[in-house]
């Protein structure tokens, strides 16, 4: 077993289209612990952290707009393979090329609005927790059900 946290944010929209719950569910199907979770409204400052990979793309200044436009859902999961297995979960970053059965394939039309985003590596995993959550506001649980996930 390889035990790994990531971190997930479902984007601005998700909460007025009232899909956070249904999301959030098939995360927990899964067999993710959830060990952070809380509503925020991402900063400019925060948002060019997070996205500081995509600073000078002709796409970013939108997209940091977008993502402080109204409040989002940010996640701490822990589970085997945590990083590799949400970014399946999420499906392709453009909406036309995301299978069915994926989050982004399911419920989202366009890749500037794609609805989740998910750690693509460890390293990112680590940068975006610390740039979103305080330690104090993780919580580390065990419930005994490990063995059957
Ligand atoms: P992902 O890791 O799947 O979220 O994809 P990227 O890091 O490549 O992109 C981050 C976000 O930038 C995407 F979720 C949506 C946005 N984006 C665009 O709006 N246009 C693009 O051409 C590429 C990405």
């Amino acid at each position: 077993m390889a035990i790994e946290r990531t971190f997930a944010m479902l984007k601005p929209g998700v909460l007025s289209r009232r899909i956070a719950g249904e999301i959030i569910s098939r995360i927990e199907r899964k067999g993710f612990d959830i060990i952070g979770l809380k509503i925020m409204r991402i900063t400019r400052e925060l948002a060019e952290k997070h996205y500081a990979e995509h600073i000078g793309k002709p796409f970013f200044n939108e997209l940091v707009a977008y993502i402080t436009s109204s409040p989002v859902v940010a996640m701490v999961l822990e589970g085997d393979q945590a990083i590799k297995i949400l970014r399946m979960m999420c499906g392709s970053t453009k909406p036309e090329e995301a299978n069915p059965g994926t989050i982004r394939g399911d419920y989202a039309m366009h890749t500037n609005i794609n609805i989740i985003h998910a750690s693509d590596s460890p390293e990112a995993a680590a940068r975006e927790i610390s740039l979103f959550f305080k330690p104090e506001e993780l919580m580390d649980w065990s419930d005994g059900n490990q063995h059957w996930i």
